[in-house]
């Protein structure tokens, strides 16, 4: 089995460092905010969702399923990303 990578996706500048991150199923995704304001991570299909996320907070979600995940800051909509599952 390849060693799975647990990637960390930085959240700075109203803005998620990766837009997009392919990783294999079973992979925990981490994101910390850097920002000082609240941000949360929201999945459009509502798989996954944090907390508000205050200035050095950090979410992790372990994706157990292949597919598309489209999420964005449900407090600046503007924010998004994509995490595709394999
Ligand atoms: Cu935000």
């Amino acid at each position: 089995m390849v060693a799975m990578t647990a990637p960390t996706i930085s959240i700075d500048n109203f803005a998620f460092s990766q837009p997009s991150v392919t990783v294999p199923v079973g992979t925990k995704v981490t994101w910390i905010n850097h920002d000082d304001m609240l941000h949360t991570v929201a999945d459009e299909g509502k798989a996954f969702k944090s907390d508000p996320l205050d200035s050095g907070d950090s979410f992790s979600h372990v994706f157990d399923k292949p597919g598309t995940y489209k999420y964005f800051c449900s407090l600046h909509p503007h924010m998004t990303g994509t995490i595709v599952v394999q």
